[in-house]
């Protein structure tokens, strides 16, 4: 029996990838600095690995930004703009791709700039990782533009450690790709990409590779035939062009469903198949695949962070580990492990028992070398593993801290119009707009203003005890009246209170609600050198006390202007936490969308005309497979409107979606009913409202004005323009005026001009609408 991680986290204990990045592109340490820490988390992590007993270590999982960007760069997918012309890529082409740079070389206007962008960028499957997209033309050629691969595997074979290169197939990088300019199919690039994967297996099989895994998690979604016969075409390929060397084919992140008799047929060596989503598969994929093939069981959870049930797990795999030689069986990760934090030796403040339940990457290493021991040579040499994994699953299961009766009472209880407004959107728009008296065409913000350094450093005071909380809560009150009082200076019409005294948007509900836990280091890689923190969600969700009404009365006292509720939707919070096991996901997104309509109520009761529950991650949570999207679209929308729908028809609830591309969901955001829905259209150029109008959407609309992802100021005649864009497709009467999403990425600088030209947009449109 083999034991496998497919992939380990980069990023280092101490986020040593992070720093040593920033320091680089900051200038402050050279090229070779950079490259140095990155050579010692690979030997940390490949050392790490051998020491606990893994036997198929992987290499070339490490990326200094992004593997599927290496992909693209190793096979010579460098768009003309970032002037490679072969050769060695150089360091500065490779960021340029990731982040953009901005060169002023060669025009001789002082303060013209000359920009390259970056690569798109966008969710890597279903996880809250992002990769940048590969951009190829119809004349797209490739070569082997470098050899990290092999490097990497020479790296490993110094240090005496033999490993597994990991490379992301032929297939899944072409269907990640898009075009760069006009539409053409992709896959017609297959014959072209292939030999350079061939020139690529060749030479990591003669620098001494036995086996390499080859990435094809395309093969859980849905394929066209195009897709399947490209499969086929390159494995067979493979098969014939570098017979010596053995493949292990892995899919993740999914069932293989309907394109498992296509998976098992491939010539490979080996396939590997994720049973921690998808345990129901595992019979029927044994079933298939020749018993000459190595069989790859992806039991040990990589997208989540509990400790695994590992008696159960056994239990579950005895009949195919019985009925399969022990040489072809290969006990793994569901996944590549870089979903989950490091290290939970890290973690001091969470408490023993919670800590028990837990096992980040390094813990995952320790279960699967005991399952491997286990299957191989029976359960009794590690006796006392398998007791403290059944202890620890005993105690989590039984534990008052997970389980709260009121919570389970309280969702038992729901009923049907608990969901519901009171009355249609017609009538609500009515008793609001005799409430509210706004302009035509109102203008408003999302939520956030910038997270200025100053900020963030009383934050920080804050938390490390340097800071009193009156002297904390002094500063911030601060904050909150300039920003009211600037607002209402440049004359917007429905304010904010600036969100100074939040973190992120999930973590500051995380902290507040009963349920959840932080970590202090749990950090998980979420693009580049940018990680986040994901909230665990342990037990039944509920909300001890109000978390906002507090902010939100200071900062409405002080102005005339309505100030908006801000609060983040109950799918966002979900989508963005390390979820449960024991219980559906949808069954935690249902008590949290009571938590949050428990706020609504409150904010309410305390005075608030308008209320806004972000669903920025509504889209991003939909499920690999279409024939999901139903059940997921129709419990998300259930749990924001009953989050949402407990206030009364003069009070105006308004949401706000990123990435918003609405065509194929459009159903589902009316279904939501939100009174006011802002969305990211600039980019699009308004576009993106054919949706509504074709659906002739009959609720507000705050189409996004300008872009707040550049640094660039919009004039007033852009955003004009895109109003007028908008009202092809709008009523005047459900335009609302807005950013494209939260400001706190943004310096003030930026923030003000732009504010102030969008409110003289609105003017001019007024002046044209009358
Ligand atoms: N919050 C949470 N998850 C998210 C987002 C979020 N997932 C998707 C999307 N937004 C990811 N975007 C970002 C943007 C910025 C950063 C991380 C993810 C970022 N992180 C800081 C860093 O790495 O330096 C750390 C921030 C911190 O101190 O917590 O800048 O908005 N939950
Ligand atoms: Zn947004």
């Amino acid at each position: 029996v083999s034991v496998a991680t497919l992939g380990v986290p980069r990023i280092g204990r101490r986020r040593e990838l992070k720093f040593a990045l920033e320091n680089y592109w900051s200038g402050k340490d050279s090229a070779e600095a950079l490259l140095e820490t990155a050579r010692r988390l690979r030997a940390d992590n490949w050392r790490l690995q051998a020491e606990k007993g893994v036997t198929r270590i992987p290499s070339n999982d490490f990326s200094l930004y992004d593997h599927v960007l290496d992909t693209a760069v190793m096979v010579g997918a460098i768009p003309q703009r970032y002037g490679w012309t072969g050769g060695e890529v150089p360091l500065d082409t490779y960021f340029a791709m990731a982040r953009g740079s901005e060169g002023d070389a060669g025009c001789g206007h002082p303060g013209h700039v000359h920009s390259t962008s970056a690569l798109e960028m966008t969710k890597w499957f279903d996880t809250n990782y992002h990769y940048m997209v590969p951009e190829l033309a119809p004349d797209q050629e490739f070569v082997l533009a470098t050899t990290k691969p092999v490097d990497h595997f020479l790296e490993a074979k110094a240090l005496g450690i033999h490993t597994r290169p990991v490379v992301l197939g032929p297939v899944t990088f072409l269907r990640l790709a898009k075009s760069g300019g006009e539409e053409f199919d992709l896959l017609s690039l297959l014959p072209k990409l292939l030999p350079v994967y061939t020139d690529l297996l060749n030479r990591l099989h003669a620098a001494g590779a036995d086996w390499v895994q080859i990435d094809e998690p395309c093969l859980v979604l849905d394929l066209e035939a195009g897709e399947r016969a490209a499969l086929e075409t390159a494995y067979n390929h493979f098969a014939t062009e570098v017979p010596a060397l053995s493949l292990m084919l892995a899919t993740y992140f999914g069932a293989l469903g309907d394109n498992r008799d296509l998976a098992a047929s491939l010539p490979v060596s080996g396939l590997h198949v994720d049973l921690a989503r998808a345990p129901e598969q595992i019979e029927a994929v044994a079933a298939k695949l020749s018993s000459n093939t190595v069989l790859s069981l992806g039991v040990i959870d990589g997208r989540n962070v509990w400790r695994a049930d590992l008696n159960a797990i056994l239990d579950y795999l005895k009949p195919v580990v019985e009925a399969r030689p022990l040489d072809r069986i290969e006990i793994a990760s569901s996944c590549s492990l870089l979903h989950v934090p490091v290290d939970l030796e890290l973690e001091t403040a969470l408490d023993a028992e919670l800590k028990s339940w837990l096992a980040f990457a390094t813990q995952k290493l320790d279960e699967l070398v005991v399952l491997g021991h286990a299957v191989s040579e029976g359960r009794a040499g590690v006796a006392d593993a398998l007791q403290a994994s059944a202890d620890a699953i005993t105690s989590r299961r039984k534990s008052p801290r997970v389980h709260d009766r009121k919570v389970g009472d309280r969702l038992a209880a729901v009923t049907g119009a608990m969901e519901r407004r009171k009355s249609t959107f017609a009538e609500r728009r009515e008793k609001q707009s005799g409430k509210l008296d706004l302009p035509k065409f109102p203008t408003t913000t999302i939520g956030s203003f910038p997270q200025t350094a100053e900020v963030r450093k009383a934050r920080a005071a804050h938390v490390r005890g340097e800071l009193s909380a009156a002297d904390y809560e002094a500063f911030l009150r601060r904050e909150t009246e300039t920003a009211i009082r600037w607002q209402e200076e440049i004359g917007l019409d429905v304010l904010v209170h600036g969100e100074f005294e939040r973190n992120d948007m999930v973590q500051y509900f995380g902290e507040q609600l009963a349920g959840f836990a932080f970590t202090q280091a749990g950090w998980v890689q979420s693009y580049g050198s940018r990680y986040v923190r994901p909230p665990i969600i342990y037990g039944d969700v509920s909300r001890p006390e109000p978390m906002t009404v507090r902010w939100w009365q200071y900062a409405q006292s002080l102005t005339d202007r309505p100030v908006k509720g801000m609060l983040t939707g109950p799918v966002t919070i979900l989508n963005w936490s390390f979820v449960r096991d024991d219980i559906p996901r949808s069954q935690s997104c249902r008590q949290i969308a009571l938590a949050i309509r428990d706020e609504v109520v409150d904010l309410e009761k305390a005075g608030a005309v308008m209320i806004q529950i972000d669903e920025a991650a509504l889209r991003e949570g939909l499920p690999l497979r279409r024939a999901d999207w139903k059940t997921y679209l129709d419990w998300a929308v259930g749990s924001f409107r009953l989050a949402s729908t407990g206030v009364e028809d003069a009070t105006q609830i308004h949401t706000h979606m990123c990435y918003s591309e609405f065509n194929d969901i459009i159903d589902a955001i009316a279904a939501m009913d939100a009174d006011v829905i802002s969305i990211e259209t600039s980019r699009s150029r308004m576009e993106l409202l054919d949706a509504f109008r074709n659906y002739k959407y009959p609720n507000e609309i705050g189409p996004g004005v300008y872009d707040i992802h550049s640094p660039r100021v919009p004039h007033t005649g852009e955003m004009t323009d895109l109003l007028k864009l908008a009202r092809k497709r709008l009523s005047d009467s459900q335009i609302w005026i807005n950013p494209d999403c939260g400001l706190k990425t943004r310096k003030w600088e930026e923030v003000k001009p732009a504010l102030v030209n969008m409110v003289a947009a609105a003017r001019e449109l007024r002046a044209l609408a009358s």
